[in-house]
């Protein structure tokens, strides 16, 4: 492991055997951490994990980047001007300074992620997993192999993959910037405006589809998947750790009203154990689990 692993990664993830999850108590951290705990009350499936303080950036040292590569592709990306260029052309992934938009500060590759997981029992070296529904989905492929959290069929396992598909990257993203725009108290109306109004659109597509609006009015499902009310899947499991706060989000009252089925959804998911041990338990909160925190 010596060779797969940089010299400086904290021995506590070296040494790590089985699936090994390094995360944080955020919501794409809590999607693997709530699947994880499904399978381990479904399976008695083992697993450890070790925690990131984001605000020490652990996730930007070279330790962390070194497997997620999603560090070296978004360093390719790192200024979405056209005529960004690298500072050094022999050195595409070095940090690159963009002229178009005058911003002189070098844009640098430091951009890691959490949640990571890494199983150790593949071979020639462990398999790293980057983005929080890819590991949903390798999760479900290695461990879940009676399909408790998803479908054998394929066109029931089709419409979890839409409405995964869908969150990741229609809704996260927009709740992700809303969260930001509203938060940083940053003037720019239009980009709050958009923000705003693409995430009511989105919770709007999932209340119509929760409520059976145009399929079984009066009716409607339980769960974002599968056939008749729906069965609890990672689709749910994707979404819902961004969604659960959504009456905590600045919208207005009567925005919220509209909403009852994802309401009764948010609430229906939440009273699962395993979801809230997932989304509250104290292995993840670095505060009362320091000792699973990664420092170098
Ligand atoms: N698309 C990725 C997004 C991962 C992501 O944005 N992670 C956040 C926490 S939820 C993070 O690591 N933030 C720290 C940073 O940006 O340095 C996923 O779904 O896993």
């Amino acid at each position: 492991m010596t060779q797969f692993y940089a010299p400086e990664t904290p021995d506590r993830v070296k040494n790590a055997t089985g699936l090994h999850l390094i995360t944080a108590l955020t919501p794409n951290g809590r999607k693997a951490h709530i699947y994880l705990e499904e399978l381990k009350e479904t399976y008695g499936l083992p697993f450890t994990i070790s925690l990131i303080d984001l605000d020490t950036n652990e996730q930007k040292k070279p330790w962390f980047l070194r497997l997620n590569p999603n560090g070296q592709l978004a360093c390719l990306l790192a200024c979405l001007c056209p005529s960004a260029t690298p500072s050094n052309p022999k050195t595409p992934h070095a940090p690159r300074h963009c002229t178009a938009c005058n911003n002189q500060s070098p844009l640098t590759c430091e951009i890691g992620r959490i949640p990571l997981l890494i199983d150790n029992t593949t071979t020639p070296h462990p398999h790293v997993v980057m983005e929080s529904s890819a590991i949903l989905l390798y999760l479900f492929h290695q461990v879940d192999h009676s399909q408790q959290f998803g479908f054998a069929d394929p066109l029931q396992q089709s419409q979890l993959l839409q409405w995964l598909v869908f969150w990741g990257a229609s809704g996260q993203m927009v709740q992700g910037q809303w969260n930001y725009f509203r938060r940083n108290q940053v003037e720019n109306d239009h980009a709050k405006k958009r923000f705003h109004d693409e995430l009511l659109r989105v919770y709007h597509v999932l209340e119509a589809h929760l409520a059976g609006r145009y399929t079984d009015p009066g009716l409607g499902r339980e769960y974002l998947a599968g056939q008749g009310r729906g069965k609890y899947t990672l689709a749910d499991i994707n979404a819902w750790p961004w969604v659960r706060n959504f009456r905590a989000v600045g919208l207005e009252e009567e925005e919220l009203d509209r909403l009852p089925a994802l309401a009764a959804w948010v609430d229906r998911v939440g009273g699962r154990a395993a979801v809230q041990r997932g989304a509250f338990g104290e292995a993840y909160d670095e505060g009362l689990s320091p000792e699973l925190v990664l420092r170098t």
